[in-house]
């Protein structure tokens, strides 16, 4: 009872006053709580002076007014002239003869999306100066002037310089015309089909915002898994209306195509792509396209790959299907994201090495306007994979990666897991493809080969649940993915401390221990699900729970983990099916050998003894046992953390993240214990002394059926 009536009243007013469902995400403008700050804040920005006329402009303005006055409690008043100190002055040098006065010599280097945010004295006045070369790059600035101050930076005497590292910084939706989201935790599609393009959500302007406010310049907003009536007419006019509510804030719409659209929108017999009226149709369709999006971005495509249409229909390549809608798009400036997660097309081989096996041959083959998207991984967004063997491979193709941020395979919106410890493994790993310091983020951001185009795409895990990701620090994972895409060096941590202080508080005594945590999380799941390089051993159905045991026909878990009396893990060494051999020497010496992988790779390429000594003293069983413990323990020392914070935080979200904690650790024991029972059957030894044994019997986790709800 004493909860409820909590609940109810925290949902009206909220500790801090307010109540907060999050809705508004990292924009939530709250006051800031230090007067002294608050003071000098204000004496900084009195009044904002405008340049420019275009929408653009208008929403950073909009973004400054709204922000302003949370943040100061203080109406920015708007002038034509810089007549006091304290003014804001935002625009161009094209817009702004006040700007293009300053000659800012910073401007050079800060190309179509960079900006410049600096203190200037002008007239004698001081002022603070957001400037860019175009009117996106002034509206990233207010967002990073009012992220400064969401954050108690000072905006003092400040001279930032920052420019977006990669350029096409994407969000893949996997959502379908239906509303169902593929892999989609967080309720349903936020696309409203059926009143689009009459009725516009003020939900996609919110959306458009929150996305600009961390950089993301471009969506997908359909399934990889294509429906090719998304290409039709009725549905063009309805992408057109969101561009139009995108567009302001510098975010293009990009489209999947269903590779047979031919023949199932089109009318014709075939889709081969060396077809005259296969070829003839894309062109015209993508005449159509542009002439109702105009900035439309591109296409993304998944081919020949579980079950989907391709060139390979027609015994034609990857890149005879690519090539062929590129120079569809090349007369308007668009791209193809020719998708490389492919694997059941030579059979028998291992599922690690497919992608590289069919798309290596093909590097220097692809249009200038084609980008191949490799997942981060080898095999499919596990909960920890080696780096794909693609990137430095394809040293001629312009490599797109792609993350997931839905958690598919780790916990969905119930597990609270923060996903840039894992961006960032993949973003720093060395390929050695020219020497050392090859890494992914620099060929991601195209200097390593020196590409005309970069880009990065994160599976969208954005849906229409009220605080948009489902669990409230899901919403960290969609900010992340925007930062690092923006910038590949930012650290997890930088970005976790952001986001927790715009989120939630500046609290320390919040921040820091939560943070520690998030910076964790990654790993503890990990041990709870599958450590030591094991992958694929979920539930094969719902891909949520623990399933090492399935072993139905085609691949199963069985083929991730060979766990057999002698050991466990796949010999992907040399001796083995030779995964390694796609890797540059220096990374293969180092996976192909036990002594030097590194632990958490070891299962993953090499099949190792159960009694196998681990440098930390354990053997093989022991420390897979010591892994699944620790990572539910961690999880129950998350809990006991986070019910010490109480009252730091509004109680809603407190309450909400409290309760999907324990999930959590029900869940995680779940995977310990269903996972442990199992091995041990072909470990044959007992648990290690102080653990304390599962519950139930290996039957009773085998048969768990988890979850009934599913958007697929
Ligand atoms: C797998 C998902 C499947 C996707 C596929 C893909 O289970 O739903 O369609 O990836 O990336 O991980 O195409």
């Amino acid at each position: 009872m004493n909860r409820i009536i909590l609940m109810l009243f925290a949902m009206l007013i909220g500790t801090n006053g307010y109540a907060e469902n999050g809705y508004d995400l990292w924009l939530r403008y709250k006051p800031v709580y230090d007067t002294n700050k608050t003071n000098i804040y204000r004496s900084v920005i009195k009044q904002i002076y405008v340049a420019g006329e275009s929408k653009t402009i208008a929403a950073a303005t909009m973004e400054l007014q709204i922000g302003i006055k949370g943040l100061l409690s203080r109406s920015l008043k708007s002038v034509r002239h810089i007549n006091t100190d304290g003014t804001l002055l935002l625009g161009t040098p094209i817009t702004s003869a006040t700007i293009a006065k300053l000659r800012l010599a910073e401007l050079s280097r800060v190309g179509n999306e960079g900006y410049l945010i600096k203190s200037i004295r002008i007239n004698g006045k001081s002022c603070l100066v957001i400037a860019a070369n175009t009117d996106i790059g002034v509206l990233y600035g207010s967002y990073r002037l009012l992220s400064l101050i969401q954050t108690g930076q000072s905006i003092q005497n400040i001279s930032i310089v920052d420019h977006p590292k990669i350029q096409l910084r994407v969000l893949n939706h996997w959502d379908n015309l239906n509303g169902t989201i593929e892999r989609g935790y967080a309720g349903y599609s936020l696309w409203d089909w059926q009143r689009l393009p009459g009725y516009l959500d003020p939900r996609y302007t919110d959306y458009a915002r929150a996305n600009a406010s961390i950089g993301i310049n471009g969506t997908v907003i359909n399934n990889v898994n294509a429906s090719a009536r998304s290409l039709t007419k009725d549905y063009l006019i309805k992408a057109a209306a969101l561009a139009q509510v995108f567009r302001p804030y510098g975010i293009k719409i990009y489209l999947t195509a269903r590779f047979s659209a031919p023949i199932e929108i089109g009318g014709l017999k075939t889709a081969d792509p060396l077809d005259p009226e296969v070829i003839k149709w894309w062109k015209r369709k993508a005449d159509e396209i542009y002439s109702y999006i105009p900035d439309f971005g591109g296409f993304l495509v998944k081919a020949n790959s579980e079950g989907q249409p391709g060139p390979q229909d027609y015994k034609r390549s990857h890149a005879e299907g690519a090539n062929m809608m590129a120079d569809a798009l090349a007369p308007h400036n668009g791209v193809v994201m020719w998708r490389a997660f492919v694997y059941e097309n030579i059979k028998g081989e291992d599922r690690a090495k497919q992608a590289y096996q069919e798309f290596k041959k093909f590097d220097g083959a692809f249009k200038s306007n084609v980008f191949i998207q490799p997942k981060n991984g080898p095999i499919d967004f596990q909960p920890r994979e080696p780096f794909h063997p693609l990137f430095g491979a394809m040293s001629k193709t312009q490599l797109m990666l792609e993350f997931q941020i839905t958690q598919e395979y780790l916990g969905f919106a119930t597990h609270l897991v923060y996903l840039a410890p894992l961006f960032k493994e993949t973003l720093s790993a060395d390929t050695y493809s020219k020497g050392k310091g090859s890494t992914i983020a620099k060929i991601v951001e195209g200097k390593l080969e020196e590409h005309q185009r970069s880009g990065i795409a994160g599976v969208a895990n954005i849906g229409s649940d009220i605080n948009w990701t489902g669990h409230p620090f899901a919403q960290s994972n969609w900010y992340a993915f925007g930062r690092m895409a923006w910038n590949p060096d930012l650290s997890p941590a930088v970005i976790a401390d952001d986001w927790l202080k715009m989120t939630f508080t500046n609290d320390s005594s919040f921040v820091a221990p939560v943070k520690e945590y998030m910076l964790a999380s990654r790993e503890h799941a990990v041990n709870y699900m599958m450590p030591l390089g094991l992958n694929h051993i979920m539930n094969l159905g719902t891909h949520y729970g623990p399933g090492p045991w399935d072993k139905i026909t085609g691949w199963n878990a069985h083929d991730y983990h060979l766990a057999d009396d002698e050991g466990i893990g796949v010999d992907r060494t040399d001796k083995g099916s030779d995964a390694v051999s796609q890797y540059f020497p220096e990374v293969r010496a180092q996976y192909n050998d036990i002594n030097k992988i590194p632990p958490e790779l070891l299962l993953w390429f090499h099949h190792v003894p159960w009694k196998y000594k681990m440098a930390s003293d354990r053997n093989l069983w022991e420390e897979l046992v010591y892994r699944y413990y620790s990572g539910v323990s961690a999880v129950e020392k998350m809990q006991d953390k986070w019910d010490r914070l109480e009252h730091k935080i509004d109680p809603v979200r407190f309450e909400q993240v409290k309760q999907l904690l324990a999930e959590q650790q029900r869940e995680a024991a779940w995977w310990r214990d269903g996972s442990v029972l199992y091995f041990q059957t072909y470990a044959k030894m007992p648990l290690p002394a102080g653990y304390k044994a599962p519950l139930r019997t290996l039957e009773h986790y085998k048969q768990i059926k988890m979850p009934d709800r599913i958007n697929k």
